[in-house]
């Protein structure tokens, strides 16, 4: 699989600005709200230090890393699901994302339009959540009347959906989000098929300053954001997008870095955040021809984990040999781990873990 995340928030909290930083591109981020009409789709390989020192350990001739893409689209308003600002019918294009990174605005900044006039952040947080509440309640009674026939015929699938999608309906008509609830594999697998966002894991990223997190004055308002989502227990990451899109390609960026006393940032942190987060690990195969890392889910046991590759795995799937990638690096080839009984031979029900390197047999 291939992690795709998409990008939401009232418009100039900052998304495009973290999409740039993110992706290395160039779309508009200017201080006027909805400078984002149409959507963006950035491309990353996601960096892997173990993989590059795989691909030398192998001589590989090719290094090929996982990718993760980002969509950044329009600002959500008050009121979009009624035809505010843009609508929410650009909502359409991250509802196949495996994750949403919901960017909250906490830095001032007077000069920079805020549409609902001052800066609130946990106000702005229950603005976006009411709004793809109310995009996933029109989606889901769409498809009950679209599925009410089908239903009528006693169709098994259509009347799971209907049970499945009369629980969201009330959920969400109480305020709580899809994935606040524990619904099972089956009924989550409803969700995505129909893209309901708020069913998706989520990332707050709150876009701070960090000139006026320095300010006593500001102590309070800082704490108090940081203070909700972790009573919450939500997936957070605190950074400031317009000073990251800034250094990021300044040479003495780490010497900025800390100057600001900024924490780490970069691609880097932001997914391994994700990536914990959507619990994903990554496994690689390695040879002379190249080196490639690979993403799947924890706790996918080596069949399926060979699907990643070629679908045609599941089913000719034999045997894999098995080795984790630290044990490797310290010999001195594959043959010699391989020799010494280091590489071990696994059936179909291996669970297969973070850092293995693995020879499908099929
Ligand atoms: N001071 C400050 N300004 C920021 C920060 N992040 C973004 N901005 C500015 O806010 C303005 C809007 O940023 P964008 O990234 O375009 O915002 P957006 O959320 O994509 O906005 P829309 O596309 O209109 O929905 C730009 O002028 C940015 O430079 C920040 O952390 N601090
Ligand atoms: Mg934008």
């Amino acid at each position: 699989m291939s992690l795709s995340i998409g990008i939401v928030g009232l418009p100039n909290a900052g998304k495009s600005t973290l999409f740039n930083t993110l992706t290395n591109h160039s779309v508009p981020m200017e201080n006027y709200p909805f400078c984002t009409i149409d959507p963006s789709v950035g491309v990353v390989s996601v960096p892997d230090s173990r993989l590059e020192k795989l691909s030398e350990f192998s001589n590989s001739k090719k290094t090929i890393n996982t990718t993760v893409s980002f969509v950044d689209i329009a600002g959500l308003v008050s009121g979009a699901s009624l035809g505010e600002g843009l609508g929410n019918e650009f909502l359409s294009h991250i509802k196949s994302t495996n994750a949403i990174a919901q960017v909250i605005r906490v830095f001032d900044s007077k000069d920079i339009i805020h549409t609902e006039g001052d800066i609130s952040p946990l106000r702005d947080l229950d603005i976006i959540s009411t709004e793809l509440s109310l995009s996933d309640l029109y989606i889901i009674e769409k498809h009950l009347s679209k599925i009410e026939k089908d239903c009528k015929k006693g169709e098994k699938e259509s009347l799971f959906e209907k049970e499945v999608l009369i629980k969201a309906k009330k959920d969400l008509e109480e305020n709580i989000k899809l994935n606040e609830n524990n619904y099972e594999k089956e009924e989550k697998s409803v969700f995505s098929k129909l893209g309901l966002i708020s069913s998706k894991p989520f990332l707050y990223v709150l876009n701070t300053s960090v000139s006026e997190k320095k300010d006593p004055l500001n102590k309070n308002k800082y704490e108090n954001i940081i203070k909700y989502f972790k009573d919450k227990k939500l997936d957070y990451i605190e950074l400031d997008a317009k000073t990251e899109h800034e250094i990021k390609d300044e040479t003495d960026s780490a010497e900025l870095r800390k100057t600001f006393e900024m924490d780490a940032f970069g691609v880097e942190v932001f997914i391994q955040k994700a990536y914990k987060m959507l619990e994903l690990i990554t496994f690689f195969t390695t040879g002379e021809e190249e080196t490639r890392a690979w993403t799947i889910k924890k706790n996918t046991n080596i069949k399926d984990a060979g699907t990643a590759i070629h679908e045609d795995f599941k089913t000719k799937f034999k045997k894999a040999d098995v080795i984790g990638i630290d044990t490797l690096l310290k010999q001195d080839s594959y043959a010699k781990a391989r020799d010494a009984g280091l590489v071990r031979i696994e059936g179909k029900n291996y669970v297969v873990s973070d850092g293995d390197v693995v020879v499908f047999k099929i």
